[in-house]
């Protein structure tokens, strides 16, 4: 039996979560197409013949800019020094950029203390014509020793089962430190309020999805049916708008979406009702942050 955790890292919107998830072959981390949508460490547990994998999802690196953003970046750097072995994720789609470089420094950084494999992966390939794609690998090889690459696509899962292969050889041999049943360690309270997150993400644009945090304020499992009572925060009175919408709309649509993924995550029945609340620069509030768990 051989056993390693392997930690996904790269800039923000590269397709971490969505690799992640296909790894897993489920959904526990949720996508966006706004950047900065992974705010914590996920953990993430799969099996191959063979071995067991931990993969640690982890937030893009960015620029911070509140307290925040600097706990998220924290939160990396931390994941990056205790993995085995790291997945450095660019994306096929463009050329290295300074997001890419930056991410690229954190990584040689904790790589100089203590080096081990780190395979580059080349995301979103389903983007890409072949001519187009040689060169973009060529471009991003050239940045790095990397031990291996790898061009994938997780959404179209293309070239996953390689990824997974060329991973294997590099796990120590041990027993698996997870039960066998165990795939994430986050709660059902967590991944409510991360379903919630996700709609309001999907659902809004430009500040609003970096102002919004969800917390779960009940959970109750009454027999088939599970009670849930919700709060997004949001930093200004004008969000809050934005997010409730005419006639409130847009909040109905957000919960409507968020309690179908429950509903199906959990296999039950759930009553959902969610409130919005303003609370003014909570991105830079320690005590906030730590009750959300950041
Ligand atoms: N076409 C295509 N889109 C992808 C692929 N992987 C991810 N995406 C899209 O890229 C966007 C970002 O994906 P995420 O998985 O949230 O990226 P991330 O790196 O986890 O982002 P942060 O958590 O914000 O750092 C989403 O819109 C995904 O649907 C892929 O293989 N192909
Ligand atoms: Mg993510």
């Amino acid at each position: 039996m051989k056993f390693g955790t392997v930690a996904i890292i790269g800039r923000s919107n590269v397709g971490k979560s969505t690799l992640l998830n296909r790894l897993l072959g489920e959904k526990i981390a949720i996508v966006s197409d706004k950047p900065q949508t992974t705010r914590t460490r996920i953990l993430g547990v799969t099996h191959v013949p063979g071995a067991q994998i931990a993969f640690l999802d982890t937030p893009g690196l960015h620029k911070p800019e509140h307290l925040m953003n600097r706990r998220m970046i924290r939160t990396t750097v931390e994941t990056i020094d205790e993995a085995d072995l790291l997945y450095m994720l660019m994306d096929a789609t463009s050329l290295p950029g300074p997001g890419d470089l930056a991410a690229i420094k954190y990584m040689k950084e904790a790589f100089t203390k203590r080096p081990r494999p780190v395979i580059l992966v080349v995301t979103k390939v389903d983007l890409v014509n072949k001519q187009k794609l040689l060169p973009v690998l060529e471009s991003y090889g050239k940045l790095f020793a990397w031990t291996e690459v790898v061009p994938v696509s997780a959404q179209a899962d293309d070239n996953i089962d390689r990824l997974l292969a060329v991973t294997v050889p590099f796990l120590e041999e041990g027993e698996g430190a997870y039960d066998e049943d165990m795939v994430t360690d986050q709660t059902m309270r967590t991944l409510a309020a991360e379903m919630i997150r996700e709609k309001v993400l999907q659902a809004t644009e430009q500040e609003v999805p970096y102002s919004v945090a969800v917390e779960i304020e009940e959970f109750v499992e009454e027999g088939k049916l599970t009670r849930i009572r919700a709060t997004i925060f949001v930093e200004r009175e004008t969000q809050k708008g934005i997010l409730i919408g005419k006639q409130g709309e847009r909040l109905k649509l957000i919960s409507t979406q968020a309690r179908q993924d429950m509903e199906e995550k959990f296999g039950m029945k759930v009553f959902l009702e969610v409130w919005v609340k303003v609370k003014e620069a909570w991105r830079e509030d320690e005590r906030t942050l730590a009750e959300l768990g950041y």
